[in-house]
């Protein structure tokens, strides 16, 4: 598929999760391309009137974009909860478990889900997948321990292999490294989420289970399917 189709598609999904958000409520908002539609149909629906309670949002690109449609965006900090969170994934499986993170801002795009009632991730069909495969999972680690790190998921077998920025290795948010492990597909999503969740020096990863609620899937029919 071109990009020109993929984008139609990705903005029909975020036009539809657009249509999902209330007058009143305290609202989460992802980052990515997916996402940027997302924030343009919610933009408009501003200027017809939608008011929020708050908002709160993933990462400083999304920020800048919602500010420059007039909304005050909030620290998760600020917020007990959030309503609803719509954010992309990189990745889909058939439990609706997904790979995300392939932007760089996992950390945050993780402490906003798991802080908020109801998650809707929006993606065209590309990123739909039985079994989670098919893009390299990112695991976002501590500077000081990241070689340690490193060794130790390459004698896993986890194939990994540094996010880089040029000839330097990409930086976070939060000034930690990113590792992305190619071990494809993922073999045990829930067993490889434990490990990562116990291994000192991982700060955050991008597997995302039991999180979301619910998918619009843009298909290229023009439909758009909504899983559960
Ligand atoms: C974010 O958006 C990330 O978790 C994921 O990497 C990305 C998907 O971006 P896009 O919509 O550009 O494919 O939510």
């Amino acid at each position: 598929m071109d990009k020109q189709a993929q984008d139609l598609l990705k903005k029909q999904a975020a036009q539809k999760a657009a249509a999902m958000v209330e007058d009143g409520m305290v609202l989460g908002v992802g980052t990515g391309s997916t996402v940027a539609f997302f924030i343009d149909a919610l933009g408009k629906r501003k200027e017809a009137g939608l008011k929020l309670k708050a908002l709160v949002t993933t990462s400083n690109r999304s920020k800048k974009q919602l500010e420059g449609w007039g909304f005050t965006v909030s620290d998760l900090s600020a917020i007990d909860q959030a309503d609803l969170t719509v954010d992309g994934a990189d990745r889909v499986d058939d439990q609706l478990d997904g790979i995300k993170g392939g932007g760089g801002a996992l950390t945050l795009e993780k402490n906003v889900a798991i802080n908020s009632k109801k998650n809707v991730w929006i993606v065209d069909e590309s990123k739909m997948v039985h079994h989670l495969s098919g893009f390299p999972l990112p695991v976002e680690v501590l500077p000081i321990s990241c070689e340690q790190n490193f060794r130790r998921f390459a004698q896993e077998g986890l194939k990994p292999q540094w996010r880089m920025a040029g000839e330097k290795r990409y930086v976070t948010h939060y000034g930690n490294y990113i590792i992305d492990l190619a071990a494809d597909p993922i073999p045990a999503p829930h067993g490889l989420a434990d490990y990562l969740d116990h291994t000192v020096g991982v700060v955050e990863h991008g597997l995302f289970l039991d999180i979301c609620d619910e998918v619009l899937v843009a298909r290229g029919d023009g439909t758009i399917e909504q899983r559960h």
